[in-house]
């Protein structure tokens, strides 16, 4: 809109100067007729112009402020039911397939689910359970289901290698052995990942074990914990998505949607309330805050709880990364607003409700994290994160099916030193840098300890462009592993490598 006043303005102030040249200049026709010419251009471009806008604002919604005054509930994904009534092992069933979602009154949008109509339904497993999985593909396209975060063989692990065919099943199984956190699950299909992600395929995968159900912490779902998968959309006039790739580095949207409703809004009581933070955007950081700068307590990163809750009033989350947050209610009254932000941007509203008794507790000691030992580590891999937009390289390569890029050992500790150069031009705002099938730990940013809240278990570490980023993992699980930027239109464009452990 600035942009376009501007434009209007130049464009007048020049008429204007012709216009009194016109007049005080005893001009010859040639003069005359070449500034009629000039006046014509203008006229001509001043119209198209208007023309060119007209059509774009009727293609595109872009006023952030439209058709959202009346917000929606937060949504809250149905908790996916069990199918086996045996405690020690799950039957889990999902369909993958299209549905309509109204995201703005009135106005449907084409969408994909996992057994809904946009996002999925939360999974919620123990450790030490066998879980079977049930994914049907009612699409007329490839999937698959990669499970982010999970620590099982590759052939369980849902990647680019495990294509489910339109109209196929696929039923992997594998034992919970890791701790409590908060995983997800999405496509990793070879060449729409982010298609299908930005389409609505996406859902939580939740562990619980001994500790974390010992804990009484906030864990009533959709009491006093929530999902909040966080992502950004953009959309035409006719509701559909706009999925625009000419991006430097990936796919932005104008509206900001938790759970899959823009900027919506959450009755709370006075009471500590949990929130497993997904960032599931195709390429956008989150940068939250409450609209009071009031402090909150991170309790989890990717791979679970932190050992100690750490309080922040920020909180950087990049692509494919999760965090658990409890932001105490108890210290705001009833019909106090508090709006959760990203940057100066609208995420979602919490609406304060009713004083009532609050059993859970936040304790000082959430978890004991054994740090891996340096010592033990067999290899030092380099990682080069280069390029940008779709020219996006990992050590120089590009992705290749039919290419394995490194050879590790079950069991292996090694440490990978994690580079983005700095990028010439513009863009290059950074990489978040996954592993499939593994968590890790960060050893280093720069040379320097890690952020507090970075020394819990992590499978996505952001490395900004001009950082290098050193952490240690171990390969627990045998097959074939990813290892990719997850902004999607980086992973598709290249930016991944493939491991096999032996
Ligand atoms: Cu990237």
């Amino acid at each position: 809109m600035k942009m376009k006043q501007i434009m209007i303005l130049v464009l007048l102030i020049a008429l204007m100067k012709m216009d009194y040249k016109l007049k005080n200049w005893r001009l010859t026709m040639n003069k005359k007729g070449l500034i009629i010419i000039i006046l014509a251009i203008i006229s001509f471009a001043l119209l198209g112009y208007y023309f060119i806008s007209n059509i774009m604002n009727r293609m595109f919604i872009n006023d952030p402020n439209i058709n959202v005054s009346e917000l929606q509930k937060l949504p809250i994904p149905a908790l996916l039911e069990d199918e086996n009534p045996d405690e020690n092992i799950s039957d889990f069933y999902l369909n993958v397939q299209q549905g309509k979602t109204y995201f703005f009154k009135e106005l449907a949008t084409t969408t994909l689910g996992y057994n809904s109509n946009f996002l999925g339904p939360v999974i919620k497993v123990k450790r030490g359970q066998l879980v079977n999985m049930h994914v049907q593909n009612d699409l007329a396209v490839s999937t698959s289901v990669h499970w982010h975060g999970l620590e099982v063989p590759g052939e369980q692990d849902g990647g680019p290698h495990q294509k489910i065919l339109a109209g196929s099943t696929w039923n992997p199984s594998f034992m919970i052995d890791q701790p409590a956190s908060t995983l997800w699950f999405h496509p990793h299909v070879m060449g729409t990942t982010a298609t299908q992600v930005y389409y609505g395929l996406a859902g939580l995968l939740i562990i619980e074990d001994e500790n974390s159900l010992a804990l009484n912490l906030p864990n009533e779902y959709g009491v006093n914990d929530f999902p909040l998968i966080i992502q950004d959309r953009s959309f035409k006039s006719d509701g559909s998505f706009l999925y625009n790739d000419t991006m430097m580095d990936g796919v932005v949207g104008d509206y900001i949607i938790v759970n899959g409703a823009i900027t919506p809004y959450l009755d709370v009581n006075q009471v500590k309330m949990r929130f497993r933070i997904v960032n599931g955007a195709n390429a956008s950081n989150f940068n939250l805050k409450l609209s009071n700068n009031n402090s909150f307590f991170q309790i989890a990163s990717d791979g679970g709880l932190l050992e100690s809750p750490i309080e922040m009033t920020r909180l950087f989350i990049s692509p494919g990364e999760r965090a658990e947050i409890i932001i105490d209610f108890s210290k705001y009254q009833s019909n106090d607003k508090v709006v959760l932000l990203s940057g100066g941007q609208v995420v979602m509203t919490f609406n304060i409700k009713d004083k009532v008794q609050d059993l859970s507790e936040l304790p000082t000691t959430l978890s004991i994290i054994e740090r891996l030992d340096v010592n033990q580590a067999t290899a030092l891999k380099t990682i080069r994160l280069d390029g940008m937009g779709h020219m996006v390289t990992i050590n120089g390569k590009q992705f290749d099916m039919d290419r394995i890029d490194d050879n590790v050992n079950q069991y292996d500790t090694q440490i990978w030193e994690i580079s983005a150069p700095r990028q010439m031009m513009m863009g290059g705002e950074g990489h978040p840098f996954h592993i499939h099938g593994t968590q890790f730990q960060i050893l280093s940013r720069n040379g320097r300890e890690p952020n507090a809240n970075e020394m819990g278990w992590k499978d996505t570490v952001f490395v900004n462009s001009g950082e290098t980023v050193r952490i240690i993992v171990q390969f627990k699980h045998k097959g074939i592993f990813m290892y990719h930027c997850h902004i999607l239109e980086h992973e598709e464009a290249g930016m991944m490598g493939q491991l096999i452990v032996n």
